[in-house]
C-alpha cells in the first residue's frame, strides 16, 4: 500500500533559529497524530538540516529531507553540497526538479537525471516534481511535457530503484501565484501519471507510488485535493511555514 506524505518546502526561508523552533512546534504537534502508512516531511535549507534531524529521529513518521543536491560524489564544486554530505545529516528525501531549480538555475531532464542518480546512491528518497508551464497547459501539450519529464528525469531507473522515489506534480502556474489546479485538474494529471508509469514498470509498482500534489496547496484546498483517488498528499509552500496550517494540511489524513 502505497504512503500518504505531508512534506513542506521551505524553499530558502527561516534563519536557523526561527526553523528549528517552527520545526520543534510541528514535531510536538503531530508525534502523536501521524500513523500507519502517513509520513510528515520538512524540506529546509541545509542549515537546519543536522538540528531537524536530531528532533524528527525519535518521532515515527516524521522525517526531514533538502532542496537540492549536487550530482558530484565530492570534489572541487565551490558552494555546493552533495547526497552523501545531506545524507550525512540524518535526512532521508530531497526534493528535485523542482520548478524553481529548472527556470532559475537551469536544471535539465538530463542533469536531473543525474542527481536521481546520486541521491538513491547515498540512499536518500527523491521527491521528484513535474509539471507544465501556463502555455503548455494553454496550448493542450501537458501530457506531452508531462511524459517527458518522466522520462527522461527517471525512467533510466530499474523497478527497484524507481520504488523509492516519490513524484510530485507541481503545474508551474500554480506556483507562487496563489492559483491552484482544480481538483479535477489535478485528479486528470496525477491518473495520468500513474498510467504513464504503470506502462513502464508495471501496475504494481504504479499502484505503490505516492503521487503528492503542489501547487499553492494550503488548508481551505487540501482536503478536495487529498480525497481524488490517485493524490497522496502535497509538497506544500507558503502554508508550510505557519505551524498551524501545515498541521490542518497534516490533519486531513486523520
Ligand atoms: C508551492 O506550494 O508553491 C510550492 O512550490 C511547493 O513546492
Amino acid at each position: 500500500m502505497r504512503k500518504n506524505i505531508v512534506a513542506g518546502n521551505w524553499k530558502m526561508n527561516m534563519d536557523y533559529e526561527q526553523g528549528v523552533s517552527l520545526f520543534s512546534e510541528i514535531v510536538n504537534m503531530v508525534k502523536d497524530e501521524v500513523r500507519g502508512n502517513q509520513e510528515v516531511v520538512v524540506c529546509s535549507p541545509f542549515i537546519h538540516l543536522p538540528a531537524l534531524a536530531k528532533l524528527s529521529a525519535p518521532v515515527a513518521n516524521v522525517a526531514i529531507g533538502a532542496q537540492n543536491i549536487h550530482q558530484a560524489e565530492s570534489g572541487a564544486f565551490t558552494g555546493e553540497i552533495s547526497a552523501s554530505q545531506v545524507k550525512s545529516t540524518g535526512a532521508s528525501y530531497v526534493i528535485l526538479g523542482h520548478s524553481e531549480r529548472r527556470a532559475y538555475f537551469g536544471e535539465t531532464d538530463e542533469l536531473l537525471a543525474e542527481k536521481v542518480d546520486a541521491a538513491l546512491k547515498h540512499y536518500l528518497k527523491p521527491i521528484f516534481c513535474i509539471g507544465e508551464t501556463k502555455e503548455e497547459r494553454e496550448s493542450g501539450s501537458f501530457f506531452d511535457i508531462i511524459k517527458t519529464q518522466l522520462s527522461k528525469g527517471l525512467f533510466h531507473l530499474s523497478p527497484e530503484a524507481f520504488k523509492s522515489v516519490v513524484l510530485a506534480y507541481e503545474p508551474v502556474w500554480a506556483i507562487g501565484t496563489g492559483l491552484t489546479a482544480s481538483p479535477e485538474q489535478a485528479q486528470e494529471v496525477h491518473a495520468f501519471i500513474r498510467k504513464t508509469i504503470a506502462e513502464k514498470y508495471g501496475e504494481t509498482i504504479a499502484d505503490d507510488t505516492t503521487i503528492l500534489y503542489g501547487g499553492s496547496a494550503n488548508p481551505s484546498n487540501a482536503q478536495s485535493l487529498f480525497s481524488q483517488p490517485d493524490i497522496d498528499g502535497g509538497l506544500i509552500g507558503g502554508a508550510s511555514l505557519k505551524s498551524r496550517d501545515f498541521l490542518q494540511i497534516i490533519s486531513v489524513f486523520n
